[in-house]
């Protein structure tokens, strides 16, 4: 049986200046949006001029984000879980914001796929090894073993793999691929526009995974080295991923030279995904230089207000 020993509502009251309390702020003032709303209409226009070459380039981004989405909406509860163990009420309070927006985006993504008439196809075909290692086991290997230990070594595998690596890295090259690939032609305007409200909510999540294994790591080693063994453990298949969607991308160009109208950089995003992993490194890095927990949230706090 576990009990309550005290509430910190009925001693005091909320952190007010508690950097995931402002986050909290944050989600539900900026979190208003509705995949409802979304028109997708022109999208379903654009899709069906599209020819099958082309519709087929379309379609492994989409079903990175879609399982993507889903896998983060079915995986993050034993963080919540492990937060609220711990007594951290203001982190409690902004993930029931974050499980809500996965939510939105995996729903956002699945009405995309049923107003373009790509609803009953089955789109795991561009799941190759590397995707599958990170989503099908290690994102949920490292959350589900939340539920029954959330040492800090736990906490830091799992923020390490779903914020740093899941958003930080793939997601954020994911929105840099869509730009490029559909701003560029000048199609759906509607996910473009969903886009838009995952990549402000994603800045969110990050934030959290941020301050989570800043917290984690300030001032102490041997916990930095369980991040960045993780991350260094995770980067193959993250580039494993990367270079197979560039590899199906080649394989579209011979099969249809002329007339293309999808057409993406692959050594750009190439590069991009190797500076946001670098970017969330240095991140965490910074968190290095600061001796204990106490001086690392005085410092948050400070650059939050
Ligand atoms: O919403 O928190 C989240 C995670 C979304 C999963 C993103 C998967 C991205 C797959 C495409 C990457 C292309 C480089
Ligand atoms: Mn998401
Ligand atoms: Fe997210």
């Amino acid at each position: 049986m576990v009990y309550h020993e005290s509430f910190q509502t009925v001693k005091g009251t909320i952190n007010w200046d508690d950097p995931m309390y402002k986050l909290y702020e944050k989600a539900k003032k900026q979190g208003k949006w509705n995949p409802a709303d979304i028109d997708f209409s022109q999208d379903r226009i654009d899709f069906q001029s599209l020819s099958n070459e082309e519709k087929i380039a379309a379609l492994p981004l989409v079903a990175g984000f879609s399982a993507g989405e889903e896998a983060v909406t079915l995986d993050i509860l034993p963080m919540i879980k492990a937060m609220a163990r711990q007594g951290r009420l203001e982190d409690t309070m902004f993930l029931t914001t974050f499980l809500h927006d996965e939510a939105k985006h995996v729903e956002m993504f699945s009405r995309w796929q049923q107003a373009v008439g790509v609803g009953d196809m089955d789109l795991s075909i561009f799941h190759n090894d590397s995707y599958k290692r990170i989503f099908y086991e290690a994102l949920p290997e490292s959350l589900e073993r939340l539920n029954t230990d959330d040492s800090p070594e736990a906490v830091i595998r799992a923020a390490t793999v779903y914020n740093m690596i899941v958003e930080g890295t793939l997601a954020e090259s994911g929105y840099y691929a869509f730009r490029q690939i559909f701003k560029k032609a000048g199609l759906f305007p509607g996910i473009l526009q969903g886009i838009d409200y995952l990549n402000m909510d994603e800045g969110r999540h990050l934030q959290f995974g941020i301050y989570t294994i800043q917290r984690l790591v300030a001032g102490n080693d041997a916990n930095y080295k369980v991040f960045i063994d993780y991350m260094d453990e995770l980067w193959e298949h993250v580039i494993g991923y990367v270079d197979y969607l560039s590899a199906l991308g080649e394989q579209q160009k011979k099969l249809a030279p002329t007339k293309r109208l999808l057409e993406v950089d692959y050594d750009m995003l190439r590069n991009y995904a190797v500076k946001q992993f670098n970017i969330r490194k240095n991140k965490i890095d910074r968190a290095k230089k600061y001796n204990s927990v106490d001086e690392l949230e005085k410092a948050l706090t400070e650059v939050e207000s």
